[in-house]
């Protein structure tokens, strides 16, 4: 099919919307609702507004391009003097009950209205109403993620993407014409609805209305507190992500600049929550070796996410008794560090903060638990998610991309194998335990060390991986995304699924790409396959492929632990979830 955008001819499939056309021939629309990437175009913003000429004598219209589709002939233009006046306007009216609190919103200097304000060529509001802002609900009840409504633009983006991406369906549209808000389902509070705390709204909400809790404060004043000794450690997917925030190019590795930042920001101690990654597989892996032999509830299903132990402590109750009792890495390290770290260096655990830096909001949720602290002291005090860390970098002055890499404290916990590494991708936590298991039942290396079977991307895939001669095979599943979840969880339940083990990430494409990640404009998780890529080659660099192999396992176990799944690692790295 031909048509006509800005006087030049183009070609397009027929079907195509007038913004796909221009998307695909290089002009640019702006939009605010619209998300192709979750197939969403709802056309309720109102910025991608063209001029369409049919014929002549039906004159121009006025479109919404994304709801518009491109017929044989048609004569586009996207930034007539008309044009423009109608998009300003349409900014405007988005504007005049938006709170103007920019300066202090979460996404100051991040924002898709701030930036299509710009490409209008708005020069003022004239019409604005505070007190519509202020009247908005403000909902800081999760320790995950804030609703902040006087910032709502009402693009639909986070409804669907809790509803068609995750399957939780927590959010809907409340009240309406000027009343309507995106609330809770039944009219709950963040903390008490079905909200599992995965962050993934707040990837592609456009303003500031859905963001991660902001914990920087909070650790602005353990780092600069001459009592408090500091304890930080970062998760694997984390060094993939944070070098987009100070401009590195997708899947730019900074592990060893993040440990250089910390020095510089006064932390006292830095850690690597790949080894407690390690540690997890030990304890992990000796759980499934169990469970294979002693006829306990199989599939075994992992824990180590919290979004998805939280989706199923709120909806899939009747799973939590196949779901892994070892604790995430982040909340291994938490327990080690306030008492093997802590004896090793005579401080007091009282006087530790152990702070983690994280791609994931759920995982504020997840160190808040009551279960998780010892005489009334958590484990692990606060958790800054990636988006978080590089704020904290920037208001401290510190540009990451020009920093020397150092490792991590190594004497203790601060060293990891290229198993625990991928922990941060989908697939690879089950990697990581076949090689451990494999090596457990056969005493020697699972090779080749790479389980290509498992490295696919579908949301869920399955495998059956031998485990030796004499050993038989075992079926596993890998999982990402809640939506599929639920569809893995449903078919155990009804006695449909055959498999020993299944991993489970919350986020599509696990937590490279979690709530708490870099996000990017106008696109959800454009950079996936780099950073994917990424963590698969700190894996093959690393020397030790195994988390067995990693000689700080071996001395933990020797010298505090005893072995894995010992009454001590029971009480500092296990728990029971939904009892
Ligand atoms: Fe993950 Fe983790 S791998 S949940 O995805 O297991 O957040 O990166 O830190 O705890 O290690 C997140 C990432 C972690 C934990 C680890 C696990
Ligand atoms: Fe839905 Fe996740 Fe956002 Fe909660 S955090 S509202 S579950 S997308």
């Amino acid at each position: 099919m031909n048509a006509f955008i800005n006087g030049k001819e183009v070609r397009c499939e027929p079907g195509r919307t007038i913004l796909e056309a221009a998307r695909e021939n290089g002009h640019f629309i702006p939009t605010l609702c619209e998300l192709a990437d979750i197939g969403h175009a709802p056309g309720t913003c109102r910025v991608c507004l063209v001029e369409i000429w049919r014929d002549k004598e039906a004159g121009p219209q006025i479109v919404t391009s994304c709801t518009t589709p491109v017929e044989e002939g048609m004569r586009i233009f996207t930034r007539t003097p008309e044009v423009r006046r109608m998009q300003r306007l349409q900014v405007e009216l988005l504007l005049a009950d938006h709170d103007h609190d920019c300066a202090a919103c979460a996404r100051h200097g991040d924002c898709e209205l701030q930036d299509v304000a710009q490409f209008v060529g708005l020069t003022g509001t004239r019409h604005h109403f505070p007190d519509y802002a202020r009247s908005r609900t403000r909902d800081v009840s999760s320790p995950s993620v804030v609703r902040d409504m006087g910032k709502c633009i009402r693009c639909l983006r986070c409804v669907a993407v809790c509803r068609n991406v995750q399957g939780v369906d927590a959010l809907v549209v409340t009240g309406n014409g000027i009343g309507t808000e995106i609330g809770l389902r039944h009219n709950r509070s963040q903390s008490a609805s079905d909200c599992v705390g995965c962050g993934q709204c707040t990837l592609v909400c456009p303003v500031g209305a859905l963001a991660g809790r902001d914990d920087v404060e909070r650790v602005i004043d353990y780092l600069y507190d001459p009592e408090i000794v500091t304890v930080f450690q970062f998760a694997p997917a984390v060094r993939v992500g944070l070098g987009e925030e100070f401009g590195l190019p997708p899947g730019s590795s900074v592990e060893g600049q993040v440990p250089t930042a910390l020095r510089l920001l006064g932390a006292d101690v830095v850690l690597d929550t790949n080894f407690a990654a390690d540690l997890v597989i030990m304890e992990e892996g000796t759980e499934l070796l169990q469970r294979l032999r002693g006829g306990a509830k199989l599939p075994l299903f992992t824990s180590c996410c919290p979004g998805w132990v939280n989706f199923a402590e709120k909806h899939l109750p009747d799973i939590l008794p196949h779901v892994s009792t070892t604790r995430s890495p982040q909340q291994c390290l938490g327990a080690l560090a306030k008492t093997y770290l802590a004896r090793t260096m005579n401080v007091a655990p009282e006087r530790m903060r152990v702070v983690s830096l994280m791609p994931c909001t759920a995982k504020k949720e997840e160190a808040a638990r009551p279960e998780f602290r010892r005489d009334g002291v958590r484990d692990v005090d606060a958790v800054l998610t990636t988006r978080e860390f590089a704020r904290l970098l920037r208001r401290e002055g510190i540009d990451l991309a020009g920093l020397e890499p150092s490792p991590c404290d190594d004497p203790l916990m601060g060293r990891a194998t290229g198993a625990a590494v991928i922990f941060g991708t989908t697939g690879g936590v089950m990697e990581a335990a076949l090689r451990t298991v494999y090596h457990v039942l056969n005493g020697k290396e699972l090779a080749p060390v790479e389980l290509h079977a498992l490295r696919g991307y579908e949301n869920v895939r399955e495998a059956v991986v031998p485990l030796g001669e004499g050993n038989g095979s075992v079926k596993v599943a890998v999982v990402h995304g809640l939506k599929a979840a639920r569809q893995m969880v449903e078919a155990v339940l009804a006695g449909k699924a055959d498999h020993v083990f299944v991993e489970v990430m919350a986020c599509p494409g696990g937590c490279m790409d979690g709530g708490g990640q870099p996000r990017s404009k106008r696109a959800y998780n454009p950079n996936a396959q780099a950073r994917r890529a990424a963590l698969f080659s700190l894996d093959a660099e690393n020397a030790l492929r195994q988390s067995h192999n990693n000689p700080l396992i071996g001395k933990v176990y020797e010298s505090f632990l005893g072995e894995p799944c010992s009454n001590l690692s029971h009480r500092l790295l296990h728990t029971r979830y939904g009892d």
